[in-house]
This record gives structure tokens, C-alpha cells and sequence, in this order.
């Protein structure tokens, strides 16, 4: 399988999040994506190649222009009110406040566009994002040009990103720019499935009334765990969108027994929608040992989800997401692909 990789991703290295009503190191780091490359090339997972420049044109499809123009320029904004800190919002909207007017501050504007302080903006952060969209990008042209599957090595991940906001480590999403890119390039229907711990709210909110996008997305349930706000149940699309998005809530605790239980439904509803294509957001997040998470993976069960992604037998863009265990990060991640290909063989 080829990986598409840019070393541009190392731009984004925040000093903080907060977590647990402390200041800490991020836990996404540029060291996670370091030590999937190296198990990459070790495993012998195939050709490791660099990502083709797209441009913002085809970011603006997916993500809103102010937006867009808000992350490219916050950093040089943010340096001249406060100087070389890491950028972290400190307010939000609650709920009958007003959104009609975009404040004119770059810390209103930092609390608009975003949905929690654990996201640092830093100096590389414009030059990773794009780095990362260009590598889904690619992942996904590769895909279409024939290869059965490609694997986007990218971070800062993007799957809590959405049509205008940032949050949960993630400012563009590049899971929904694949999906998007494949549409374009003719695909009448592409399914994205998002393994990550965490609900993928950000993909779910751009593609939420749309019916040529089918989200489905297994997550640690909201009524427990981050984003809080969005992934029960009951979320299924509005309008033309109403039955194509489809959420899995699993308790803390959930092993690999009870997971499968839950894809089973994913892949059915995945396989009665009759896509073309199929875009992985690959978290390994669900892993025993991460620091942030409670799901109860063993490395060996990513072989297990590996080989039940390649049973939906189709042309397969994986896309990088969360996972924090940064030591095991590479041989849980290579072994979903190494997984899917030896499934895919037969
Ligand atoms: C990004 B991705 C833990 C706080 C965690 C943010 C988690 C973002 C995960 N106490 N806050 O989905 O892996
Ligand atoms: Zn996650």
C-alpha cells in the first residue's frame, strides 16, 4: 500500500493543551506521526511518496472561505496582540449569545471559530494543515487512478474540523477533503467510516445534509467522552441527509468482542448504501494503553479491524486521525493496514 507523507507536518508542534485543569504537553505531537513513518518503512508496507500541491481551491469546497482565511492568518495576528505564545481561545458563545457579527479581535475570532481550548494555533500550524490536505488529497487521486488502497500519514488529524470550526486537535478536515476530491473526480457516492476513539463530529457536520456522503462513525459514547456535544444515537442527517449519517456510541471499557458486534452494522449500512469508494478516518486511539482514552484494544485486534475494512471489498483511502499511545502507535496503525492487505489478497 502506498503512504503519502509530507515532513511539512512537524510545523505544528503546540507547547499546550488544557487537560484535566492543567497545562500540558499536547499529546498531538509531531512524534506520532515519526514513529508510524519509521514502522511504515519497516514492516515493508510499500513506496512512501510525497504529496502533490492542490492549492486552497479545492479546501473551499468543504471548509467556509472566512474560515479558511481566519487559520492563514491567525498566527501573524495573534503574535502582535501577545507576542511568541501558542494561540488559545479563552471564550465561546453559549447559547442565545450572537453570532451575526465575526469580532474583530483575534481572541474573538480564535473563541468563533472553535469549540475548545486543547488546540493550540502555533506558528507551523497553517503550513501543516495544508501539508495534511494535500497528502488526503493525493491518498485519494491515487485511489481513483487505480491503486486499491492508499494510507495519508498526516497530523494534526482533522475529523473534529468542520465547515467553520476547529477543535480537538484538528483545523482542516482531511478525511472529508478525500471524500470530497473523489465526488469531484466522478464518484456518485463515497461512504467515510471513522474508527477514532472520538466521534468525528467535524465530518459529520459537513456532510450532514447530504446525501452522496454516508458517515458512519463508531466512538466512545458523548454522554462520557469528548466532543460531549454531538455522536449520540439519535444523530442521522437532516433533509436530503436524513438516514446518511449513522453513529455507534460504545461505553469506556468497550474490547475488540464488542466492537466488532457494532461494525457489523457499519458494514452493513455501508454495503446497502453501494459506494464507490471508502474513506477511513484511521484512529488508534481505541487502543488499552492510550493516555486520553478508554476503549480496550490490543494490538493485535487492529489486525482484526484491518481485515474487517477490507471485508466491504472497496477501493479504500485511509486517512491518519488520533492515537496517543505514541510508542505502540506505529505497529497498532501498520497493523490495520498490514491487516487490510492480507485480507484483500485472500
Ligand atoms: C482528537 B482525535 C482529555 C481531553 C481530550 C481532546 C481530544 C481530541 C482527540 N482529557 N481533548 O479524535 O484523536
Ligand atoms: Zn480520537
Amino acid at each position: 500500500m502506498i503512504t503519502v507523507y509530507s515532513d511539512a507536518h512537524h510545523a505544528q508542534e503546540g507547547r499546550a493543551e488544557l487537560n484535566d485543569g492543567q497545562l500540558v504537553p499536547c499529546y498531538e505531537k509531531p512524534a506520532r506521526a515519526r514513529i508510524v513513518l519509521d514502522r511504515v518503512r519497516s514492516a515493508g508496507l510499500g513506496p512512501v511518496i510525497a504529496p502533490d500541491p492542490y492549492g486552497v481551491e479545492p479546501i473551499l469546497e468543504v471548509h467556509d472561505k472566512g474560515y479558511v482565511d481566519f487559520l492563514a492568518a491567525a498566527w501573524d495576528e495573534w503574535v502582535a496582540e501577545h507576542g511568541d505564545r501558542d494561540a488559545l481561545p479563552l471564550n465561546w458563545l453559549a447559547p442565545n449569545m450572537h453570532r451575526r457579527h465575526v469580532p474583530a479581535s483575534i481572541d474573538g475570532r480564535l473563541g468563533y471559530y472553535s469549540f475548545d481550548a486543547g488546540t493550540p494555533i502555533t506558528a507551523g500550524t497553517w503550513t501543516a494543515v495544508r501539508a495534511a490536505a494535500d497528502c488526503a488529497m493525493t491518498a485519494a487521486d491515487r485511489v481513483l487512478d487505480g491503486e486499491p488502497a492508499a494510507y495519508a500519514l498526516v497530523r494534526p488529524p482533522g475529523h473534529h474540523a468542520g465547515r467553520a470550526f476547529y477543535g480537538g486537535y484538528c483545523f482542516l478536515n482531511n478525511a472529508a477533503l478525500a471524500a470530497q476530491r473523489m465526488r469531484d473526480r466522478g464518484c456518485a457516492r463515497i461512504a467515510v467510516l471513522d474508527v477514532d476513539y472520538h466521534h468525528g463530529n467535524g465530518t459529520q457536520e459537513i456532510f450532514w445534509r447530504r446525501s452522496d456522503v454516508l458517515f458512519v462513525c463508531l466512538h466512545a459514547d458523548p454522554r462520557q467522552e469528548f466532543p460531549y456535544f454531538s455522536g449520540h444515537a439519535d444523530e442521522e442527517g437532516e433533509g436530503i441527509g436524513q438516514g446518511f449519517t449513522l453513529n455507534l456510541p460504545l461505553p469506556w471499557g468497550t474490547g475488540w468482542e464488542e466492537y466488532a458486534a457494532a461494525f457489523r452494522v457499519a458494514a452493513a449500512r455501508i454495503a446497502a448504501f453501494a459506494p464507490d469508494a471508502l474513506v477511513v478516518s484511521l484512529g488508534a486511539d481505541t487502543f488499552i494503553g492510550d493516555p486520553i482514552s478508554r476503549f480496550r484494544f490490543q494490538s493485535d485486534d487492529f489486525l482484526r479491524l484491518g481485515a474487517a475494512v477490507a471485508g466491504l471489498s472497496l477501493p479504500t483511502v485511509f486517512v491518519q486521525e488520533g492515537g496517543y499511545a505514541v510508542e505502540a502507535l506505529g505497529v497498532n496503525v501498520v497493523n490495520v493496514l498490514a491487516g487490510f492487505e492480507s485480507a484483500a489478497r485472500g
